[in-house]
C-alpha cells in the first residue's frame, strides 16, 4: 500500500512537471487521494472485479494492476497506449484487467458500474462485483442518484465510493450541499452508508472489503464516503489560489496520508526509516526510468485517425 501511495505521488509530481515543460497538454493530480485509491486498490479482486473510475483514480487503477508505463502511454499520448492516444489523460482502460475506459462526463461512470453489476446478477456470477469511484461533486448530478437508486432496487453488487475531496473545481462542499456526509444520502436509496478516514488506507480498505463481502452475499450495494483532500490545483489548467486560502490547504497538508502511514508502519515495526527511503529512491528511480522510456515512444501516425472508429472500412467518410 505504501508502495502504491508513493508511487501516486509521484507520478502526480511528473505530471505537473511534463506539462510545465510543454511535453503533456494538461495534468490532473491525486495528491491527498493516496490513501483512499490504495486501500481501495487493495480490496478490489484482481481477475473478477471491474473497476469504473473518474479522471483522479491513477492510484487506484495501479493499485488494481494496470501497468505504471501505460499511465504514461496515456500522458504522453503515445501509440502503444490503450486507447491509442485517443483518450484525455488519466482516462486510462484495461479490458483484461477489468478497468473499464471512462468519460469526463461526471457521474457517467456510475450508471456504467451499475449496469456491469446488473449483469454479473442476471448471470449468476457469484463472488464478482463492480466498485465504483466519484468525487463529491459528482453527487449532484442526476445519474447519481439514478444509479444509487437502480443499484438499490435490484440489490446488485456494487460497491459505491464517494472521494469527498471538500472541492469540485472551485466550489466548496457547502455550496454543493447542506448535509455534511454524503454517507447520509444511501439512507434516502435504502441502502447501508459509512464514513472513512480517507487519509487512513487501512481505514478505506476495511470499508470497502467489508462492503465488496456484503455485496457478494447477495446483501446489494453500499456507499462509502472517505474524506480526503485535494492538495493541488484541479488540473493544470487551474489556480486553486483564485479561490481557496493556502492556510486552509496547509492545514489538511499538515495531515498528509503520505508520511502518516509511514510513520504508523514505523511505529508498528513493519519498516524502518532506512527501508522506507530505499523504498522511496526505487520509486523515483522507476518513475524516471518510465517516463524516459515512455517518452520515446511514438506516436500515432495521423493515418491511424480512422481506424477504430466503425467496422469495416476505415476510410473518411467526408
Ligand atoms: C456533467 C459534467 N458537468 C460538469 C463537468 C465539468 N467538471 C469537470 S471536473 C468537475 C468537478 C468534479 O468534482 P468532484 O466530483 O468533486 O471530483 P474531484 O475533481 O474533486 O475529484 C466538473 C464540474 C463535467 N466534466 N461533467
Ligand atoms: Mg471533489
Amino acid at each position: 500500500m505504501l508502495r502504491n501511495m508513493l508511487v501516486q505521488r509521484a507520478v502526480d509530481t511528473r505530471g505537473f512537471q511534463l506539462n510545465r515543460q510543454g511535453k503533456i497538454p494538461i495534468a490532473m493530480g491525486s495528491e491527498g487521494h493516496e490513501a483512499v485509491q490504495a486501500g481501495a486498490g487493495f480490496a478490489f479482486v484482481r481477475g473478477r472485479d471491474s473497476l469504473w473510475v473518474y479522471y483522479r483514480n491513477t492510484g487506484i487503477v495501479l493499485a488494481c494492476g494496470f501497468e505504471l508505463r501505460d499511465v504514461f502511454r496515456s500522458q504522453f499520448a503515445r501509440a502503444t497506449d490503450k486507447t491509442l492516444g485517443r483518450q484525455i489523460i488519466n482516462h486510462v482502460s484495461d479490458r483484461a484487467k477489468g478497468i473499464a475506459t471512462l468519460s469526463s462526463i461526471i457521474a457517467s461512470q456510475c450508471t456504467h458500474a451499475v449496469g456491469a453489476a446488473y449483469a454479473y446478477k442476471l448471470r449468476g456470477e457469484r463472488d464478482r462485483i463492480a466498485l465504483c469511484t466519484f468525487g463529491d461533486g459528482a453527487t449532484s448530478e442526476g445519474e447519481w442518484h439514478e444509479a444509487l437508486n437502480f443499484a438499490a432496487v435490484q440489490r446488485v453488487p456494487v460497491v459505491f465510493l464517494c472521494e469527498n475531496n471538500r472541492w469540485a473545481i472551485s466550489t466548496p462542499q457547502n455550496k454543493q450541499m447542506a448535509v455534511e456526509d454524503i454517507a447520509l444520502r444511501a439512507k434516502g436509496y435504502g441502502i447501508e452508508g459509512l464514513v472513512c478516514d480517507g487519509f487512513d488506507p487501512v481505514a478505506v480498505y476495511g470499508a470497502v472489503a467489508y462492503a465488496r463481502e456484503k455485496a457478494v452475499r447477495g446483501d446489494g450495494p453500499t456507499l462509502i464516503e472517505a474524506k480526503c483532500y485535494r492538495f493541488l490545483s484541479h488540473t493544470t489548467d487551474d489556480d486553486d489560489r483564485t479561490y481557496r486560502t493556502r492556510d486552509e490547504v496547509q492545514r489538511h497538508r499538515d495531515l498528509d496520508p503520505v508520511p502518516r502511514f509511514e510513520e504508523r508502519l514505523i511505529g508498528l515495526g513493519v519498516l524502518d526509516r532506512a527501508q522506507i527511503d530505499t523504498l522511496r529512491k526505487e520509486v523515483a528511480a522507476l518513475v524516471n526510468a518510465t517516463t524516459d522510456a515512455v517518452e520515446r515512444e511514438p506516436y500515432p501516425e495521423a493515418s491511424d485517425l480512422y481506424g477504430n472508429v466503425y467496422a469495416g472500412s476505415d476510410a473518411a467518410w467526408v
